[in-house]
C-alpha cells in the first residue's frame, strides 16, 4: 500500500504497483562505448551539429533528482534517486538558435519524443545515467536516458542518442500513435483527442 504521502504525489487515475515494472517497444540496445555518440543537432546557435564521444558527454556535470515517475498505462513508480546531467548543461554545451521553442528526443532505433522547450529546460529533466546510486541497468536505458519525471514516462526516453532543437513542434513517436503532444499526469493528458488548440502542431 502506498504509505500517505506517497497518495498525495500520485496523480490522478495512478496506482503504485508491486515491484517495479519495465517497460518499452522493441529490444534492449547493445552499449558500445567506443562507437556511441551523443549528437545535437537541428537549430544550433552555431548552425553545426555538436557530437559527444562517451568520455565526453560523461564529462559533463552531474545532478541527482528525487522524482516520481508516472507511466500513461497508470503504474506509478515511486521516489526515484536520478543520477546524471541536467539538460541546462547541455543546453550550454549546445546552445539553441534563439527561435527554438521544441525539442526532439531521439533514443536508439529510432523511439523519439518531443518536449516544448519550457518542459526540457528544467531542473528535474535529466539526462540520467544512474538509479538509486548504480548506474542505469541496460533494460532501464543504460548508458544514458532522458528523464522527465512532470510528464508522463513515455517521454523520458531510454537509451538516448541525440536532441533536435524545433523552430516548430513535431510529433514523437508514440505523439504521432495518438498519444498527447504534452503528457501531463496531473491534468490527465493521456491521449491526443483531449489536446486543445495550440497544444499540438499546427
Ligand atoms: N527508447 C525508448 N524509451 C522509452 C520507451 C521505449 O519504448 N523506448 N518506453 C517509454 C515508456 S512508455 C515508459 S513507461 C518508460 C518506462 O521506463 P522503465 O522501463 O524504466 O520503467 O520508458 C519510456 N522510454
Ligand atoms: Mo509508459
Amino acid at each position: 500500500m502506498p504509505d500517505s504521502t506517497e497518495e498525495d504525489r500520485l496523480p490522478p487515475g495512478q496506482y503504485v504497483p508491486r515491484g517495479r515494472p519495465v517497460v518499452h517497444y522493441g529490444r534492449v540496445p547493445a552499449f558500445r562505448p567506443e562507437t556511441w555518440s551523443f549528437s545535437v543537432f537541428g537549430a544550433t546557435a552555431s548552425g553545426e551539429e555538436t557530437r559527444l564521444t562517451w568520455p565526453e558527454f560523461s564529462g559533463l556535470p552531474k545532478v541527482n533528482v528525487l522524482a516520481d515517475f508516472h507511466c500513461v498505462t497508470k503504474f506509478s513508480l515511486m521516489g526515484n534517486e536520478w543520477g546524471g546531467v541536467p539538460a541546462g548543461a547541455l543546453l550550454a554545451a549546445a546552445p539553441p538558435a534563439p527561435d527554438v521553442r521544441h525539442v526532439m528526443i531521439w533514443g536508439e532505433y529510432g523511439y523519439s519524443a518531443n518536449l516544448r522547450m519550457a518542459d526540457f529546460d528544467r531542473d528535474t529533466t535529466l539526462f540520467a545515467t544512474e538509479l538509486d546510486d548504480k548506474p542505469l541497468t541496460p533494460d532501464r536505458g543504460h548508458p544514458v536516458r532522458v528523464v522527465v519525471p512532470h510528464l508522463y514516462a513515455w517521454k523520458s526516453v531510454k537509451w538516448v542518442r541525440a536532441v533536435e532543437y524545433l523552430t516548430e513542434d513535431r510529433r514523437g513517436f508514440w505523439e504521432d500513435r495518438g498519444y498527447h503532444n504534452v503528457g501531463d499526469p496531473w491534468r490527465e493528458q493521456r491521449y491526443s483527442y483531449q489536446e486543445d488548440p495550440g497544444e499540438g502542431p499546427a
